[in-house]
């Protein structure tokens, strides 16, 4: 019975440990908002489309740069965001990275609908908890 105990100690104590690591995530202050200034969910645009980023109640800091209420911008293209919040965002076409703390850049898109959303994350690219994730757009380029 005591090994038994014991046993069943050490197993949750194997279960909560790396469970826990993965959910120190970095907070984000109540009311935090990311939003895309421009273009306009919506709107009909031509090539080369300049997205302007907008953030509310916490600022813009470089990857690698830790400071309290700040992270660095993130733009989905077509795309998802990540279901595994906990994990570093994947740098890929469909998720540009803006590691410098750039708050706009300029895409050149196929004819047609896309969608934009941005995520800000933290330091090591994992998005904050709660994630502060914007609105996801929808626009039409022009051919
Ligand atoms: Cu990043």
């Amino acid at each position: 019975m005591r090994n038994l105990m014991i046993a069943a100690l050490a197993l949750s104590a194997l279960a909560t440990g790396p469970l826990a690591l993965a959910q120190e995530r970095t907070p984000s202050p109540p009311g935090a908002e990311v939003y895309i200034i421009s273009p306009k969910d919506g709107a009909t645009v031509h090539n080369p489309v300049l997205v302007q980023f907008g953030l509310k109640g916490m600022g813009v800091a470089p990857a690698g740069v830790k400071f309290d209420n700040t992270g660095h911008h993130h733009l989905l293209v077509d795309s998802e965001a990540p279901a595994d919040a906990s994990a570093p965002l994947p740098a890929t076409d469909k998720i540009v990275h803006f590691g410098k703390g750039q708050t706009e850049t300029t895409l050149t898109l196929k004819p047609g609908k896309h969608t934009l959303q941005l995520l800000l994350a933290d330091p090591n690219h994992v998005p904050h908890q709660p994630p502060v994730i914007s609105k996801k757009i929808t626009i039409t380029v022009a051919p």
